[in-house]
């Protein structure tokens, strides 16, 4: 077992019964003229955290943990699009619309891709979902407890948006959740603020935080 220091208390885990879970991190969240972009987001604020991931992904693989990789995306046919979804408000693109890199969150498309300093490797799994949670309407459950996984540890964007959800639909499943309060990320810092405060607040009511120091430190 290893123990790390986090809030609201130290978070125990055993590397072969945890995941590291990346949420979306998608040339169309973190690169201009994708999704992000499109809703009128400054997404240059989002690209700041990849150093950090790189870092913490190649400490987790040394340790031979495994690794989750999520992209937000939908089917070409965008039948896994509620039209709630379209429709709501006034982007620039909508979903499924032809941007500068190829249909906005769409299975496939260049956009749609995890970006380039992060990208999965052979044994790694790929989830592709069509909501903001990791477990909605994925075999993401199925896959962690054929393998035994107990614990998550998070990071990706957006911090509010899907990686919260995600934590939250972890925490209902049974699952130990940490978000690494270094790799994750917002186009609105005082929401990440919030969330980080809000996850671990009540007795950790959803999960765990922690700087990815803390990780590092017992990874070796
Ligand atoms: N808009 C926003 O902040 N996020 C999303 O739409 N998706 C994810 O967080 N991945």
């Amino acid at each position: 077992m290893k123990t790390i220091a986090a809030q609201p208390f130290t978070f125990s885990f055993a590397v072969a019964s945890t995941a590291l879970l990346i949420i979306d991190m998608q040339r169309d969240f973190i690169e201009p003229g994708g999704f992000g972009a499109t809703l009128g987001n400054d997404v240059s604020l989002l690209s700041a955290i990849v150093p950090t991931c790189q870092t913490v992904l190649g400490a987790w693989r040394r340790a031979g943990g495994l690794v989750v990789h999520t992209r937000e995306s939908h089917r070409t046919d965008l039948s896994d699009c509620p039209p709630s979804k379209r429709n709501r408000g006034a982007p620039t693109l909508r979903i499924g619309d032809v941007g500068p890199m190829g249909r906005i969150l769409v299975a496939g498309e260049p956009g749609n891709q995890i970006i380039a300093e992060l990208a999965p490797v052979a044994g790694e799994i790929v989830l592709d979902k069509p909501g903001k949670g990791a477990f909605y309407a994925t075999n993401l459950h199925n896959l962690l407890q054929a393998r035994g996984i107990t614990h998550l540890l998070f990071m990706g964007v957006t911090t509010e948006v899907c990686v919260q959800t995600s934590m939250r639909e972890a925490n209902d499943r049974g699952y130990d959740s940490l978000l690494l309060t270094d790799c994750t990320e917002s186009y609105f810092p005082h929401f990440k603020a919030a969330t980080v405060e809000m996850l671990h607040a009540q007795g950790g009511i959803v999960g765990w935080t922690a700087p990815s120091a803390a990780l590092l430190d017992v990874l070796g």
